[in-house]
């Protein structure tokens, strides 16, 4: 079998700067052991976020869910691993804070549906996309980081392609 490095893009909403949660989230994506790749502030504008959640245009919610994302910056965030999107939907859990496992970032900091700290791609195709719509290729970077030998046994780093 053979392993791939993929990459996931992860928005850290307006709540999660308002309440102060930026660094203690950033801070779990780092000791899960996932690579940033890029990280910047933007403010999220109606094409991109039209874009973004096309697939709700058409629901009663979707000019709040828009008010909302515009309400302050956001983060956006590219990280980078093996099965990283399945790994990263685990530690955010379930669009609905409130029913969401206690240890998952929604769990453990969003009562809500709406304002739910963090959004995070839900497949690899839908993930290469989301990083194409917020990275330009130069704000990704490659580089080597010392942990990698440590994160990932032997046999995952040599079936890697
Ligand atoms: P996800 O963020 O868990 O992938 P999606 O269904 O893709 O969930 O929805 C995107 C975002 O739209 C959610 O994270 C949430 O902020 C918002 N949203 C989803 N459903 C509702 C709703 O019923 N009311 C208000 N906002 C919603
Ligand atoms: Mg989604």
């Amino acid at each position: 079998m053979s392993l791939k490095l993929e990459k996931t893009l992860v928005i850290l909403k307006p709540d999660a700067l308002q309440r102060n949660l930026l660094g203690e989230i950033i801070a779990r994506f780092e000791k899960k052991g996932l690579k940033i790749v890029g990280l910047k502030m933007i403010e999220l504008e109606d094409v991109l976020l039209d874009e973004h959640y096309g697939h709700y245009k058409d629901k009663p919610f979707f000019a709040g869910l828009k008010n909302y994302m515009k309400s302050s910056p956001v983060i956006v965030m590219a990280l980078e691993g093996i099965e990283i999107v399945e790994a990263v939907r685990l530690l955010v859990g379930p669009t609905k804070g409130r029913i969401a496992d206690a240890g998952s970032i929604r769990g453990d900091y969003s009562m809500s549906v709406q304002t739910n700290i963090i959004h995070a791609s839900d497949s690899s195709a839908n993930a290469e996309a989301e990083i194409k719509r917020f990275f330009k290729d130069d704000e990704l970077f490659n580089y080597k980081k010392i942990d990698f030998e440590f994160l990932y046994g032997d046999e995952e780093r040599s079936e890697l392609v």
